[in-house]
């Protein structure tokens, strides 16, 4: 970790998330052959009270190994509407069933569930253009896509989904729940740490040290989530609260207890600030987002 103070994270965030918003927005603009109705669902879902936090880690990334952030926001973009097509689709009443999202209505609570399927598929495909269109040169963005594919995919977020979404039926151990987050929510947050050390040409030391950042990070946000789930507040989370239980889901405080997730999640957090060292002071930003993960209440 480096000796001079961390900056607070709001500061670190208030940086950059109004230039996420504008290129979101500037991302989904009108077009003719667009149905208003698929237009409205996708920003209705995308532009809602989203926290951004994978948006932020690949512009961090990228400036913390020397690159203009501007020069990640394609990727940053890209990377936050599969999350957003993911959110979308778990939501169905088919997975899990929610009818609140980003403190509003979710996609097929508002728009029925063709049109919010169709969304999250708009959004996965509008994703894949952006890199493949936007990012510089043609093999960074080719690299970018396959690693945005590859982290959306069977044997990542998608699998991980699967094996969940199993585990309600079947139950399953701490390595089981850890195979499944690893994929589920960690690939993502992997993927955008190596989003950013792609678009900024990183070298091979930096490149590990952000992999080992995101790896750890991505499953203690998990923890987090999950004891926010059992004892946090919907208003600040923007969703429901006390859904896992109620589902019979497979969860950290589950197998392990309360405040043995919550010092793994901590003990995570620490790995993920201390993979950080070959980055020196550039790594700062990024350790104070990895104990907002652990701080956060929403
Ligand atoms: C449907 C393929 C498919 C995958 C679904 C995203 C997901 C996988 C499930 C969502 C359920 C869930 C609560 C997962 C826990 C971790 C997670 C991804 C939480 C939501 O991410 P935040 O808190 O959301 O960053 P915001 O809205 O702030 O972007």
């Amino acid at each position: 970790m480096t000796s001079t103070p961390l900056p607070a994270f709001a500061d670190v965030a208030g940086r950059f998330t109004g230039r996420i918003e504008d290129a979101l927005d500037q991302y989904t603009p009108p077009d003719p052959d667009c149905p208003p109705v698929l237009r409205e669902a996708i920003r209705h879902s995308l532009l809602g009270a989203g926290k951004r936090l994978r948006p932020l880690l690949v512009l961090l990334a990228a400036e913390a190994c020397g690159a203009a952030p501007e020069e990640a926001l394609p990727a940053a973009c890209a990377v936050e509407m599969v999350h957003t097509y993911s959110l979308i689709h778990d939501d169905l009443p088919a997975m899990d069933d929610d009818d609140v999202r980003r403190g509003r209505a979710s996609c097929h609570r508002q728009y029925g569930e063709a049109v919010a399927i169709l969304a999250g598929d708009a959004l996965l495909a509008r994703a894949l253009e952006i890199l493949a269109r936007d990012v510089r040169p043609p093999a960074v963005a080719a690299a970018c896509c396959a690693a945005l594919a590859a982290a959306a995919g069977p044997t990542a977020l998608v699998g991980g989904q699967v094996d969940d979404l199993r585990a309600e039926q079947e139950g399953g151990d701490l390595a089981a729940l850890e195979a499944i987050h690893r994929r589920k929510t960690g690939a993502l947050i992997r993927v955008s740490l190596s989003l950013g050390a792609l678009v900024a040409r990183a070298d091979a030391p930096r490149r590990a040290a952000l992999d080992t950042y995101g790896r750890h990070l991505g499953v203690a946000f998990q923890i987090v989530d999950d004891l926010l789930d059992l004892q946090g507040d919907e208003t600040a989370m923007g969703k429901r609260a006390g859904k896992d239980a109620a589902r019979g889901k497979l969860t950290f405080p589950g197998v392990l207890g309360v405040a043995p997730s919550r010092t793994r999640a901590a003990r995570l957090v620490t790995e993920a600030c201390d993979a950080l060292l070959p980055l020196g002071e550039r790594g700062g930003d990024l350790q104070a987002l990895a104990r907002y993960v652990l701080e956060r209440n929403g």
